[in-house]
C-alpha cells in the first residue's frame, strides 16, 4: 500500500508538473483527491491492514493527499499568472502607431451663406429676426394684402394645414409681425433668414423647400433710392464689382411699386445656359416700397412712416455665388460636395 501511495503521488505531480490547462488540473483534483478518486480507493483497503500498520498508512495517504494539493494550488496560481501576464502583452498599445483621423464637421454652404448676409446687414444696423414656419392664412397673406380669394395668391402655391394655417410660402409674414411688435411708433431695420415651402415643381432652380432672408425697413422719409442703394451694396460686396445687377418692374401686393433684381449668370457669365434658362441673368430677390395698406394693418401710419421691403432667396445666391449648377444638391446631402465648402 506504501509503494501504492508512493506511485500515486509520483503519477499526480508529473500530471500537475505537465498540465497547461486548467481542465487539467481539475482532471487531477478528480481522479486523485475526488470521492471516487485513488487516495480513497486504496484508503478503503486499509481493512485488510494490521492494525499497527494502519495509523502508519492513514498519515501517509494524508500527507500524499496535502502534497498534492500543494501543487494543484501552486500550479493554479501559476498558470492564473501566466494568462494574466499574455493578456497585458496583448494589449500593450503602441503609442508610435499613427493616431485615427478625426474627421470635423463644417458649416452647410447655406448656413454659411445666410451668416454672410446676416454679417452684411448687421452692419447696417439691422436687427436677426425669426418667425414661424407654421403660420396663419392672416399674417401669410391678408396682413400682406392679400385678402382670401386675391389671384395672387395663386403665385405662390402652399401646402395648407387647415384652411386657415398653412406652411409659410415666404418669410415676409416676418414683416407684419415686427412691425406690431415694435408697436408702429418705432423706426424697424430687421433682417429675417429661415425656410419656406411652396407647391413648386423641383428643376435646378426651384425646390419646394428652400430659404429666404426677408428685410425690412421702416422710418420716416425711407425712399425708392435707399432701397436700391441697399441692394446695390448687398450686391457688391457678395458678388464683387464686376457682376451686373438690374432691377425689373415686377407686382407683389404688398409693396408698391415692386421690383425683381436679377444677377448676371455665374455658370456662363451671361451667355445663356440651362441654369439661367438661357437668358443670361438670375432672379434672386423681390423688393420695393411698403404698400400702405400693409404699414396701416401692422399699426404704422402710412401718412407719417414709409418703408422698403425685400425678400432674396439664398439658395440662388449661394448657386451664382460659387457656380452651382442645381439647387437640389443643396438638399440631397452628398458629403463630396457639401466638402467642397468647408474651410480647410
Ligand atoms: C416673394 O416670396 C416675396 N415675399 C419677396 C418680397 C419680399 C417682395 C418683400 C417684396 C417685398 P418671390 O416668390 O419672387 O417673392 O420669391 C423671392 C425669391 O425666393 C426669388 O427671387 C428666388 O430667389 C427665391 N425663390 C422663389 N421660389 C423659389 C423656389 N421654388 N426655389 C428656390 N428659390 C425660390
Amino acid at each position: 500500500m506504501r509503494e501504492e501511495l508512493q506511485a500515486i503521488e509520483k503519477e499526480a505531480l508529473e500530471k500537475i508538473e505537465n498540465a497547461d490547462q486548467f481542465q487539467q488540473l481539475q482532471q487531477v483534483q478528480v481522479e486523485y483527491l475526488g470521492k471516487k478518486g485513488s487516495i480513497t480507493k486504496v484508503l478503503r483497503g486499509m481493512g485488510k491492514l494490521a492494525p499497527e500498520e494502519r495509523p502508519v498508512i492513514g498519515e501517509l495517504a494524508n500527507n500524499v493527499r496535502k502534497t498534492i494539493q500543494a501543487a494543484l494550488k501552486e500550479k493554479k496560481e501559476a498558470l492564473e499568472k501566466a494568462e494574466l501576464e499574455k493578456k497585458l502583452a496583448e494589449e500593450t498599445i503602441d503609442v508610435t502607431l499613427p493616431g485615427r483621423p478625426v474627421h470635423f464637421g463644417g458649416n452647410h454652404i447655406l448656413t454659411s451663406i445666410i451668416e454672410e448676409i446676416e454679417d452684411l446687414f448687421i452692419g447696417l444696423g439691422y436687427e436677426v429676426r425669426e418667425g414661424p414656419e407654421v403660420e396663419t392664412d392672416y399674417y401669410n397673406f391678408e396682413a400682406l394684402n392679400l385678402p382670401k380669394g386675391h389671384p395672387a395668391r395663386e403665385m405662390q402655391d402652399s401646402f395648407y394645414i387647415t384652411n386657415e394655417i398653412l406652411l409659410r410660402t415666404h418669410t415676409s409674414p416676418v414683416q407684419a409681425r415686427t412691425m406690431e411688435a415694435y408697436g408702429g411708433d418705432k423706426p424697424v431695420r430687421m433682417i429675417c433668414p429661415g425656410k419656406v415651402y411652396r407647391r413648386d415643381t423641383d428643376d435646378a432652380t426651384h425646390s419646394h423647400q428652400f430659404t429666404q432672408i426677408e428685410g425690412l425697413y421702416v422710418d420716416k422719409n425711407v425712399r425708392m433710392s435707399d432701397l436700391k442703394g441697399t441692394l446695390k451694396l448687398f450686391a457688391e460686396k457678395l458678388f464683387g464689382k464686376d457682376r451686373d445687377i438690374r432691377l425689373r418692374p415686377s407686382f407683389f401686393p404688398f409693396t408698391e411699386p415692386s421690383v425683381e433684381m436679377d444677377i448676371s449668370c455665374a455658370v456662363c457669365g451671361g451667355d445663356g445656359c440651362n441654369v439661367c434658362k438661357h437668358t443670361g441673368w438670375i432672379e434672386i430677390l423681390g423688393a420695393g416700397m411698403v404698400h400702405p395698406r400693409v404699414l396701416e394693418m401692422a399699426g404704422y401710419d402710412p401718412n407719417v412712416y414709409s418703408g422698403f421691403a425685400f425678400g432674396m432667396g439664398p439658395d440662388r445666391i449661394a448657386m451664382l455665388k460659387y457656380g452651382i449648377d442645381d439647387i437640389r444638391r443643396f438638399y440631397t446631402n452628398d458629403i463630396r460636395f457639401l466638402k467642397q465648402f468647408h474651410e480647410a
